[in-house]
């Protein structure tokens, strides 16, 4: 019991939630001391000498003295390199099955140190001793991997001790890292160690807590000579250890940066995928399947609220929004609209007519959502534990026995998702959300935590899993349990109700979740690091190819200052999920709480939300299809420029907006870090030249947003329909946008118009491809007199 966990044990020891946690811990540790294997005396390995190589399609196999390694080229350009035997399959990350082979590829000797697989994007060079390179096609070394190292059971393999292996790498001193997945410290991670391991942190959390609720291995490393991603795709426990890179300026002493990626069991796997960072994320969603498309209405305003109580207050806090003209798109019922915290029930006494409140509600526009928490009651009698019970679709220990754990309806059986079959019985209690009226759902608690006094607050790691029919642990499973959970709810909503598109987001999740849904925050806490931590997440999770989340707004806990809220507010009205929500205990979150200065503000914030309605609804789009994150660092065009791969307080929103929220108290004025080209304030239309800094105003009424110029933004105009807003372009500069657009929030095609601007003498020409049934309005802004259209 370390210091942390004495705090917890003393903190809960007074409640009978307390003493459970205290059962449950010592019964989590009772179980693994008689299911996990003993560690032994172990014994390093390194696969030592080539002895040769055997070309494949697609690239081919080394074999060392005491391993091998296969390289493999998919078509898409990404490269998978397995050692000791290691295939891309079977994969929890990849989408469907393994992509093809790129025919053209082949491993062949280069210099007598070793051979080389040279694809289009890529070349890989192996090493007689089993270092890897990737290099550019130019042959610029992105990335250098050493042999790697196991460590195995020096008494020869163990049943249920696969080898622990560590793999160090090197990159240039220039390069930045990024990514995996939700990091409060990041976008940019500095030097440290990143456990791979989803946590709930206990409480709320700021930066730098680190693991948060949904980690996965995989780093967009951005650096001069060219950006890549690596995946090790393997779901044990494990690290990375980063140490940035020092530029000598001159004087010879750069020192490379550093990589030390260390797991406790697992294949020792991964892809690289070379190219911009547009293409890389591209490549990303073709190997991991793409983001799911929110419905139109996810796209705008929740509120939430742990603790409404009663349908009686739902209706209020709607009417709140309503009277006062502030567009609402869903509100979401926490669990304490379930009876008893039993999942799949309703309160009845408290919330007596849910599908009544559902259908009032969306005669006003307003969607309702629902969370879902893993946790079953462990209660014969308790319907879902008694079809979970028939359909053993529990997890249990190494003897058989139903794994308990403490949650909020107290003690608890825990479905496992990684088993086909319970997927299947799971889905189908979704019927009963949808029967309720739920437009959507929220998938908490699913990393998956069992309360603990001490220790880890998860299932036993030697809990067994189905693991797809392959048998294995919870060390195996821990990290794919809320990815496979919201399979299991996206498949579901597709069968149940498959003329709409499912809206879910996901606390935990890995490497694909995006194939189901989004995801938020979690329990970010109130105060203005927490506020910086939002964007943090939201921007190294679309990294990671999630593109879909954000934050509490005002935090989770306690109570924001006004001016806190507000900015909290401004950000997430520019972030893909725009939500506000708090807990239990905490103070208020709608926005005539705070005074009306701050109603005003956030009104102008949700009526701006509303207008780039069209906008946004054109990024979930390009994110479908290109894997591009809505929200962007500013270096996504710009790897190159080392200044914009520092900046971490400003985003791109698509290609034409640059957000530069205020992330501090007091700031009434604010830099912001330009790329190259011209970028005009939306506000004041005054224009600015990057690269460079420049101070603009950031009055409590809004945050800066820049406008890059030759952009054209579908918005709503004022009768209520799409209209373009055109921003001039450079003179003898070419600019443009697109604008994609549906009309309901099934699966038909949605309409395309892609648009290119240049000035032509002192007016902008606007030029479009696509349908020519269908006129916009058009406003143009920044430096130009008029607009002339072909
Ligand atoms: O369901 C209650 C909360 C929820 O409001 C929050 O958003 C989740 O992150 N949930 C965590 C469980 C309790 C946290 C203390």
């Amino acid at each position: 019991m370390d210091a942390r966990d004495l705090v917890r044990s003393v903190k809960v020891i007074g409640s009978a939630r307390g003493r459970r946690t205290v059962r449950a811990a010592w019964r989590r540790e009772r179980v693994d001391a008689a299911g996990l294997p003993r560690s032994g005396p172990e014994r390093a390995r390194v696969p030592g000498l080539a002895e040769g190589a055997e070309p494949q399609p697609g690239g081919g196999v080394v074999r060392f003295a005491r391993s091998s390694l296969r390289v493999r080229v998919a078509a898409g350009g990404a490269v998978f390199c397995g050692w000791d035997g290691a295939t891309p399959e079977p994969s929890y990350a990849l989408a469907g099955s393994c992509p093809e082979v790129d025919q053209r590829a082949f491993l062949e000797p280069d210099t007598e140190d070793g051979w080389r697989v040279v694809s289009e994007r890529v070349t890989v060079t192996v090493s007689r001793h089993g270092a890897v390179a990737v290099r550019t096609p130019g042959g610029v070394v992105l990335r250098r991997e050493l042999p790697p190292r196991w460590w195995e059971p020096a008494a020869g393999p163990v049943e249920g001790a696969p080898p622990r292996w560590t793999q160090r790498s090197v990159v240039a001193p220039d390069a930045r890292c990024f990514g995996l997945g939700g990091r409060s410290a990041g976008p940019r991670l500095r030097s440290g160690t990143y456990r791979l391991w989803n946590t709930d942190p206990g409480g709320a959390f700021e930066p730098p807590d680190d693991p948060l609720y949904l980690t996965m291995p995989v780093q967009l490393v951005v650096a001069d000579a060219g950006s890549h991603l690596i995946f090790h795709d393997n779901t044990w426990d494990g690290a990375v250890t980063l140490r940035e890179g020092v530029e000598g300026e001159g004087s010879g002493h750069d020192r490379p940066g550093r990589c030390e990626v260390r797991m406790e069991g697992g294949p020792l796997r991964y892809w690289v995928i070379v190219g911009t960072p547009a293409r890389v994320l591209h490549s990303w969603a073709q190997l991991t399947g793409a983001p799911a498309l929110p419905p139109p209405w996810a796209l705008g305003y929740h509120h939430a609220r742990w603790g409404f109580g009663s349908e009686r207050e739902v209706r209020r806090v709607v009417a709140g929004y309503l009277e006062r003209g502030l567009p609402l798109s869903a509100v979401h019922l926490d669990i304490d609209h379930y009876d008893g915290h039993r999942v799949f029930t309703v309160d009845r006494e408290r919330f007596p007519d849910l599908p009544r409140l559902a259908a009032d509600l969306a005669d006003d526009g307003v969607r309702l959502v629902s969370i879902v928490d893993p946790a079953v009651k462990a209660e014969p009698g308790d319907p879902v534990y008694d079809a979970g019970v028939a359909a053993g679709a529990f997890v249990r220990d190494g003897s058989g026995r139903e794994v308990r754990g403490e949650v909020w309806p107290g003690e608890s059986a825990f479905p496992d998702f990684t088993d086909p079959r319970v997927r299947a019985w799971w889905g189908e209690w979704y019927a009963e959300r949808l029967a309720q009226g739920f437009a959507g759902v929220w998938h908490d608690m699913n990393e998956p935590v069992s309360f603990a006094a001490f220790g880890d607050p998860t299932l036993p790691l030697s809990a067994r899993h189905a693991l797809e029919g392959r048998g294995g642990d919870h060390r195996e499973a821990h990290n794919v349990y809320g990815l496979a959970m919201a399979r299991a709810g996206y498949e579901a909503l597709r069968e149940l109700r498959p003329e709409q598109r499912p809206f879910l987001f996901s606390r935990s999740g890995w490497a694909g979740l995006q194939r189901y849904g989004g995801t938020w925050s979690g329990d970010v806490s109130t105060g203005w690091p927490g506020l910086r931590a939002s964007l943090a997440l939201v921007l190294g999770l679309g990294l990671c190819g999630v593109p879909y989340s954000g934050p509490d707004v005002g935090g989770f806990t306690g109570s924001p200052s006004p001016e806190l809220y507000l900015r909290w507010f401004q950000l997430a009205s520019y972030l893909p999920l725009f939500r506000t929500h708090a807990a239990i205990t905490a103070g208020r979150r709608e926005p005539w709480e705070f005074g009306p200065e701050v109603l005003e503000h956030a009104r102008a914030a949700l009526h701006e939300r509303q207008r780039l309605a069209p906008y946004f609804l054109t990024l979930a789009h390009l994110a479908h299809r290109t894997g591009a994150p809505y929200v962007r660092p500013l270096w996504w065009r710009w790897p190159r420029d080392r200044a914009l791969r520092d900046c971490e307080d400003a985003f791109l929103l698509g290609d034409s907006l640059l957000v530069a929220p205020v992330l501090e108290p007091g700031v009434r004025q604010r830099t912001v870090r330009l790329p190259r080209g011209r970028w005009y304030d939306q506000a004041t239309g005054q224009a600015y030249e990057g690269p460079g800094r420049i101070v603009v105003d950031a009055p409590l009424s809004r945050v800066p947003v820049l406008v890059r110029a030759g952009s054209v933004v579908p918005v709503v105009g004022e009768r209520g329909e799409t209209e373009l807003e055109v921003w001039a372009p450079m003179v003898g500069r070419t600019g443009g946008g697109v604008l994609i657009s549906e009309t309901g929030d099934g699966w038909e095609e949605p309409t395309e118009v892609r648009f290119t601007t240049r000035m032509r003498g002192e007016r902008v020409a606007v030029e479009r491809e696509g349908p020519e049934d269908v006129k916009y309005a058009m406003r143009v802004r920044g430096e130009a007199v008029g607009l002339v259209t072909p």
